[in-house]
C-alpha cells in the first residue's frame, strides 16, 4: 500500500515545485518563506533632468511581489500604455525621445497583478538640469559672487503634476547695506518685460523678475551676513496657458552693485 501511494505523492511534491518554479522563477525560497500579504501598489520614483534624453525610475523592493512591471506612455491623448521593463529588479533606466511621459508600475504575484500604480510625470530633456544642482533647497545655495549663467526648467503634464525646477543663492552683505542684481532672462522678448523668474526672499512675497531690471537683497542687520534667495519658475510664462507644457530657459543673474543704507 505505502510502496503504492508514496511515488505518488512525490510525483505531487514534484509537479507542485514545478509550478512554484515556474511562476516565480528563482524566487522560490523567497516564495515559500515571505508572508502571505499582497504586494503594495506604490508609485513609482522618476528622476528627470539629471543627464540629457533620459529618465530614471526606481521603486523599493517589496518581497510580497514575483517581479515588476513598468509601463510608459507619452502624455498625448492618444498615446497607450506600453511595457518598458519586466524583472525582479527595483530600478530602470529609461532614454525615451524627448517629450513629457507617464510611468505606472504593476506588481506581479502568481497570475495576479497588483497595480496598475498611479501615474509619476516625467521629461526627457535634450537640456538638462545646469552643473549648479542640486541646488533647489536653501542648505544647497550656492554664492554669488558677480555673476553666474544657469538654466530653469518648469513642465506640467495633462493630469496637473508638475516637474519644477528652484535655484537658492546666497550674498555676503557688509553690515548695512543693499544689494542691486539683475537677472537676464535669453528668452524674453526686450528689456523690463516680465522674465521667465520669480524672486523668493525671506519675509517677502515672491515677486516677478523685470528682465534686466533691478531686484534689492538688503542686509538691515549691523553685522557682516549672508543673505539667501531663491529663483523660481514665473508658471504662468512658461505655460501661458492652463494646458500641458515646459521647457527650459537659461537665464543669467548678476550683482550690478552694492550701497550702503541711506549712503
Ligand atoms: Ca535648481
Amino acid at each position: 500500500m505505502s510502496r503504492e501511494r508514496n511515488p505518488g505523492l512525490g510525483g505531487c511534491f514534484v509537479i507542485a515545485l514545478a509550478i512554484l518554479a515556474a511562476s516565480c522563477g528563482s524566487a522560490l525560497f523567497g516564495t515559500l518563506s515571505r508572508s502571505a500579504g499582497d504586494p503594495a501598489v506604490v508609485t513609482p520614483r522618476a528622476t528627470s533632468m539629471e543627464t540629457p534624453l533620459a529618465v530614471t525610475l526606481d521603486w523599493d523592493a517589496d518581497e510580497a511581489a514575483d517581479y515588476y512591471v513598468l509601463e510608459r506612455r507619452r502624455d498625448t491623448e492618444s498615446s497607450q500604455y506600453a511595457e518598458v521593463y519586466r524583472g525582479t529588479g527595483t530600478r530602470y533606466a529609461d532614454s525615451p525621445a524627448e517629450g513629457r511621459y507617464y510611468y505606472c508600475l504593476t506588481k506581479v504575484r502568481g497570475e495576479r497583478d497588483f497595480g496598475p500604480s498611479r501615474p509619476a510625470f516625467a521629461v526627457s530633456s535634450p537640456v538638462a538640469r545646469d552643473e549648479y544642482e542640486p541646488d533647489d533647497g536653501m542648505a544647497e545655495a550656492r554664492l554669488l559672487e558677480s555673476a553666474a549663467i544657469a538654466n530653469m526648467y518648469y513642465f506640467r503634464g495633462s493630469d496637473g503634476q508638475v516637474l519644477s525646477d528652484a535655484d537658492w543663492y546666497r550674498v555676503t552683505l557688509p553690515p548695512r547695506s543693499v544689494a542691486y542684481l539683475t537677472l537676464t532672462d535669453y528668452s524674453a522678448e526686450g528689456a523690463e518685460v516680465d522674465t521667465h523668474f520669480v524672486v523668493y526672499r525671506a519675509g517677502l512675497a515672491e515677486s516677478v523678475i523685470h528682465n534686466k531690471h533691478p531686484f534689492e537683497i538688503e542686509n538691515d542687520a549691523n553685522v557682516r551676513r549672508d543673505l539667501f534667495f531663491a529663483i523660481k519658475p514665473n508658471a504662468v510664462r512658461y505655460i501661458p496657458s492652463v494646458d500641458s507644457g515646459g521647457r527650459v530657459i537659461v537665464y543669467k543673474i548678476a550683482v550690478e552693485r552694492i550701497e550702503l543704507i541711506g549712503g
